[in-house]
């Protein structure tokens, strides 16, 4: 890597144009931090390539100046990805002016579009159409499709569509040394070798910049049912789930976990959030079941459901929604929890996923655990329990300074990730490695699995100028 020259940013100028290129601090700040001010880096330049010759440009003169790039989406990320490091010699190159909807095609059922295009526009387009994009997420307002492709973004629809890496048909990939890869078909079938588009999913920029990607679309569900349920614990959970595909097999679209404490933190934090039931329960699960118009009585069958959860002692009281007003509200209960830790102080974030039946008994052992290492350390337990993830989150004990939590936790994630291994479980579930998780998988991932992603990386980016110290912990 080398420090970034004014003969670059000149070169760099004339390709991109004014607009292309920020050099002022005020308008450079906002990128060189991340959306919870957790992670922050220096950058002399942002680039902000309009379309993909641009951005083979930049790339091929950064790689002949060996100057190292940090593609950037919505900055949503929740690990330290998209923020470049403090030397100040990495350079931005933000995805966010590619916003262009390039086709959608309904009887293809695919939408093919720019990275910089924001989820919630993927999913207005695909309705626009009568389609479905079922790809959700609480920040889907702000996140990009190239960010949620470089990261294979999970959230609440995964239990019945799986992550960002099955929606995708193909992708445009401009390569470290600037050549365009057009992987851009939107073909069902394709054994033609190697299926490359699997390498930059989920990579966290670190093999190449996506500039555009082709993703599949499904039918509508305007017919939907959602209900907020009371539950007495995290086995409950798992038992409501086999109980729900029992009786509404596919149609079962979301199945969300949530501990008292969480929900104690949006009632606390987001306005206009309220108590669901008269009284306090330890666990609260959201569930939703939808289908194409024609089909299926959800209303009848959600009934049936939940008698019989009812009757098993699993759930303990049901909210049902009567409008979409309310379940939208419902949803806000869910939706807030992110971002409701926030005011709390520092979060020591924990994206595990462990084999959906051993879920209770990690619970049990991670708070046993836990209270060992600092009692009175706020669990913030919740997330999409359908897909065996857990955002097992941490806030400070009520009292203690920001400064004394922060000092201890090494030994706080050290506990929960050895819990989670002990389990045969990930220690990221859905939001990555970035900076955030980079010693802890040198730790609790297997070495040839290290060694192997680290030849990919020397094969496909042998300068390193693609996102360095991302992801891989040095050898
Ligand atoms: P950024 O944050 O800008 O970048 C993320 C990573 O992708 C970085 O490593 C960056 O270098 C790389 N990158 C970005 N664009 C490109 C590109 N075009 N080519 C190559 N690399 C690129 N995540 C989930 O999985 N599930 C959730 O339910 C979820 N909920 C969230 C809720 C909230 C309130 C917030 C703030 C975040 C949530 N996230 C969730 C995390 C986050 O939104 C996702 O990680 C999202 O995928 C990031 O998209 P982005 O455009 O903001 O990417
Ligand atoms: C969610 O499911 C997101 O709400 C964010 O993945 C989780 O902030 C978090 O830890
Ligand atoms: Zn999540």
């Amino acid at each position: 890597m080398q420090p970034v020259s004014d003969r670059v940013i000149d070169s760099l100028r004339s390709a991109l144009g004014p607009r292309g290129v920020l050099t002022a601090r005020d308008d450079v700040a906002p990128y060189l931090v991340d959306w919870r001010g957790a992670h922050r880096g220096d950058a002399r330049a942002i680039l902000r390539p309009a379309g993909t010759e641009e951005v083979s440009t930049v790339v091929r003169l950064c790689h002949d100046a060996g100057v190292a790039l940090v593609p950037q989406g919505g900055n949503t990320g929740l690990c330290g990805g998209a923020v470049p490091d403090s030397s100040g010699e990495q350079l931005v190159l933000s995805l966010g002016r590619m916003r262009r909807i390039r086709r959608c095609d309904p009887n293809d059922d695919s939408i093919t579009v720019e990275a910089g295009v924001v989820l919630r526009d993927v999913q207005q387009a695909a309705a626009d159409t009568g389609r479905l994009f079922p790809l959700s997420l609480g920040s889907e307002g702000s996140c990009t499709i190239g960010g949620v492709l470089a990261t294979n973004a999970g959230g609440t629809g995964v239990l019945r569509y799986g992550m960002m890496r099955d929606l995708t048909l193909g992708l445009e990939v401009v390569l470290p040394d600037g050549r365009v890869w057009d992987g851009l078909r939107t073909l069902r079938k394709d054994n033609t070798g190697y299926d490359l588009k699997h390498l930059f999913i989920g990579a966290e920029g670190t093999l190449g910049i996506i500039t555009a990607a082709a993703l599949k679309l499904f039918p509508a569900t305007p017919r939907r049912v959602t209900a907020w349920v009371a539950m007495p614990d995290v086995a409950s959970a798992v038992a409501m789930l086999a109980l729900l595909r029992e009786h509404a097999g596919d149609h079962v679209s979301a199945w969300e976990l949530m501990s008292r404490q969480a929900l104690d933190l949006v009632l606390a934090h987001a306005a206009g959030t309220q108590e669901p039931f008269r009284r306090e329960h330890a666990w609260y699960g959201l569930l939703e079941l939808s289908a194409p118009r024609a089909t299926a009585d959800l209303d009848a069958t959600l009934e049936t459901a939940l008698g019989h959860a009812f009757e098993r002692g699993l759930v303990t009281d049901a909210v049902v929604a009567g409008s979409p007003a309310q379940r939208k509200s419902l949803w806000a209960l869910r939706e807030g929890i992110s971002e409701a830790q926030n005011p709390e102080g520092p979060s020591l974030k924990h994206d595990v996923s462990l084999p959906i039946g051993d879920l209770p008994a990690f619970v049990e052992r991670a708070g046993r655990v836990l209270e060992g290492v600092l009692p009175g350390v706020r669990r913030v337990t919740y997330g999409h329990v359908g897909d065996g993830n857990l955002h097992y989150n941490l806030s400070k004990p009520v009292g203690a300074t920001d400064a004394d939590f922060v000092a201890r936790a090494g030994e706080l994630s050290g506990a929960i990730y050895d819990a989670v291994s002990l389990m045969s479980g990930s220690i990221s579930a859905e939001h990555g490695i970035g900076t955030a998780k980079r010693e802890a998988a040198r730790t609790y991932k297997d070495p040839v699995e290290l060694d192997l992603m680290r030849a990919v990386k020397r094969a496909l980016d042998p300068d390193d100028l693609m996102n360095p110290g991302k992801v891989l912990p040095p050898a």
